[in-house]
């Protein structure tokens, strides 16, 4: 990600009456996301994005809680996470009150902020749930409890940190969580900042950052190493390291049917990059960064090797900055039940391009495409992607979420827009 990633301008291309029907809209409509998981099905594959509502600044991410395992409903409630430090829920006109603020714990903004969420598997029985922040000069993993007297507020005393991370630029700070089909915790660091991996991060196993970790939160304190990671004993790595090699693997996601993983990995100054990697697949793969940026060579010598293809996991995709791209967005599979036709198509797009892009699986490779589509804000249908995308992520239900930096014509305003299809 580049430095300036979250230094974008909040675009200021529209006039406030613009901005005011269109958050008048979200509020008084129907975004309500919990009607979705009752929708009735609708076949086609002609896409929209539909404005749900805004946010203050960028957000990063939408989540919901997992389906109550149970009774086998779903927790309709979305969260959204801002970059500044709250988690709010989204469709229940209370965006002014967070489900948790962190804004006095952390550094914000640039790069830096909030910028992950991930609930518990066992979030109905345990009310816990992790988030990902930086510091000044950390990044930190810690984990919160829902308040057990009010389930739209977390308990901001039940901290507890689980992973604090030495940091020495702002930048490059990854941040995304989820939890695997394993049941084990997964979370992305970036590979520390600056540029062109200046501490060599991305190859040295035994560093967190530049990596995919994976750990074993299901105990009642800290967590513990799963067995089968690759370097569970701490000799060729450290424990808690499951792939390495990775730049800034900003925004990623598994395959809530499957078990695939996608990750989408920043590049440098030019070439982004998507990787799929297929249910089952064991830890210790190797992306590459910064022995090469995307399929191409990058960083040899000076202690980090020679660019050799030989055990690299090289991208499924390759996109390049003289196309327009910058960052990419790594997205989600479309799982949910309103829209049969979309079932199983990977999602993903860029901050710079605001170009939608569509991936299909075959085999272990997969294939992308370009569809065309518009979105909607207010009375108003714009074509394309809109600009500024942060993230497009799966609530509970299945349905995709897109959120962005810029939206509705006013400084300072994110936005978050659901996937919709028609014939
Ligand atoms: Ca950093």
């Amino acid at each position: 990600m580049r430095y300036w990633l979250w230094v974008a301008i909040l675009c200021a291309c529209g006039d406030n009456a613009t901005q005011k029907s269109v958050i008048d809209a979200a509020i008084d409509g129907p975004p309500g996301d919990g009607a979705l998981a009752a929708c009735t099905p609708s076949r086609g594959t002609s896409l929209q994005w539909k404005f749900v509502a805004p946010t203050v600044g960028p957000a990063m991410i939408v989540v919901s809680p997992p389906a109550l395992a149970a009774s086998h409903t779903i927790d309709p409630r979305i969260f959204v996470v801002e970059q500044q430090g709250r988690i709010k829920q989204v469709g229940d006109h209370s965006l002014s009150a967070p489900f948790l603020d962190l804004s006095n714990l952390i550094s914000c903004c640039g790069e830096q902020g909030l910028l992950g969420l991930a609930f518990d598997p066992h979030y109905a029985s345990n009310g816990r749930f992790y988030v990902f922040y930086t510091t000044d000069t950390k990044n930190i993993l810690a984990r919160y409890s829902v308040d057990p007297d009010d389930p739209n507020r977390a308990d901001p005393d039940s901290a507890q940190i689980l992973l604090s991370i030495d940091d020495f630029a702002t930048n490059h700070n990854g941040g995304m969580l989820e939890f695997g089909p394993d049941g084990y915790l997964y979370i992305t660091t970036g590979d520390g900042g600056g540029g062109g991996d200046p501490h060599l991060n991305g190859q040295n196993k035994h560093t967190l950052l530049g990596k995919m970790l994976r750990i074993d939160v299901s105990g009642d304190n800290g967590y513990l190493i799963p067995p089968t990671n690759p370097y569970a004993n701490g000799v060729d790595g450290a424990p808690e390291v499951f792939h390495y090699g990775l730049r800034n693997a900003w925004r990623w996601a598994f395959d809530k049917l499957t078990g695939d993983l996608w990750i989408g990995d920043v590049g440098q100054a030019a070439y982004e990059e998507l990787d799929l990697i297929p249910a089952g697949t064991a830890g210790g793969l190797n992306f590459g960064w910064s022995l090469y940026e995307g399929n191409h060579c990058y960083n040899n010598g000076n202690g980090n090797g020679s660019c050799s293809p030989a055990g690299v996991r090289l991208p499924g995709f390759e996109a390049t900055h003289s196309d327009g791209w910058c960052a990419v967005i790594g997205g989600d599979v479309y799982r949910g039940q309103c829209f049969p036709d979309l079932a199983g198509t990977y999602f993903f797009t860029d901050y710079c391009k605001a170009q939608l892009h569509t991936a299909t699986k075959t085999g272990d490779t997969f294939t992308t495409a370009v569809p065309d589509i518009s979105y909607v804000e207010g009375d108003m249908t714009h074509v394309g992607s809109p600009p500024g995308a942060a993230s497009i992520h799966a609530a509970a239900n299945g349905e995709l979420y897109l959120t962005t930096t810029t939206c509705c014509g006013s400084s300072g305003t994110g936005g978050i827009y659901r996937l919709d299809a028609g014939p």
